[in-house]
């Protein structure tokens, strides 16, 4: 087993794809097992195992600070950074909480459970580490639903002329708690059935660079992708 052997993101380092893919089948059977038993987020922590694994193989954190919105995806993450024993041993559900917890691991950055919030909490953190003169990636994760969040349009906004290290992972996967609705989303939908290609394009429209990857389980694009941006 692939996964008791991971204590920190440099064991992810150590893998192949076909390792780091056998992981993942490993990774959703340990997700299935405390939170069939104990409850929690199915959906948004399924639908982010790859790409977990994937950032956690491309940036190297903590020096590289990535920030969950919610935070209700981030259990992945907790398996790779040091807490995978709270999901193979029933023993230890409750030594970590639901979400992310500065109290629980270096990795984690911020206490949070409410939607929109991490891009601006990112961007936060990258403008701190310009003006303290260090370098390293800042890189906040948002779906798809809370991106249509006033504080997030706000991160979004400044990060458009921040012209800085940042990097924005928007998991799209068209879910969110109820239906989304707004003039957004057609252009969401617009950029999926385009494969990223449409001339109309929100995030270019904000002043971002924009990279789509088709397959979000899918550990070499996402893998791909991620290299592309690090460091810029
Ligand atoms: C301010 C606020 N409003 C509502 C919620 C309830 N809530 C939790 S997750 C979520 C949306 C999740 O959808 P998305 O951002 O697309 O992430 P996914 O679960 O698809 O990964 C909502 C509305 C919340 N946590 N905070």
């Amino acid at each position: 087993m692939y996964l008791e052997k991971i204590n920190s993101p440099a064991d992810v380092k150590k893998l192949s794809v076909d390792e780091m893919t056998a992981l993942a089948g490993e990774m959703r059977k340990a997700l299935l097992f405390r939170l069939s038993k104990h409850g929690g987020h199915f959906g948004p922590n399924f639908g982010m195992v790859e790409a977990t694994i994937a950032m956690h193989y491309v940036f190297e954190s903590p020096k590289d600070k990535i920030v969950f919105d919610v935070s209700h995806q981030s259990y992945p993450h907790k398996m790779l950074t040091g807490r995978k024993d709270s999901y193979l041993d029933a023993d230890k559900f409750d030594d970590i909480s639901g979400y992310t917890n500065p109290e629980e691991s270096e990795h984690d950055l911020f206490n949070v459970g409410h939607t929109s919030t991490s891009v601006s909490l990112a961007s936060g953190l990258a403008k701190a580490r310009d003006l303290k003169g260090e370098d390293g990636n800042v890189i906040a994760v948002i779906g798809d639903g809370s991106l249509s969040g006033g504080e997030a349009l706000e991160g979004i906004d400044f990060a458009g002329e921040m012209d800085t290290n940042f990097i924005i992972v928007v998991n799209d996967n068209d879910m969110s708690i109820a239906e989304n609705h707004g003039g957004m989303y057609r252009n969401l939908k617009l950029l999926r059935d385009t494969d990223g290609k449409a001339e109309c394009n929100l995030f270019k429209a904000m002043g971002l660079d924009y990279v789509f990857v088709k397959d979000g389980n899918d550990i070499t694009s996402l893998i791909k992708a991620f290299e592309s941006v690090k460091d810029s």
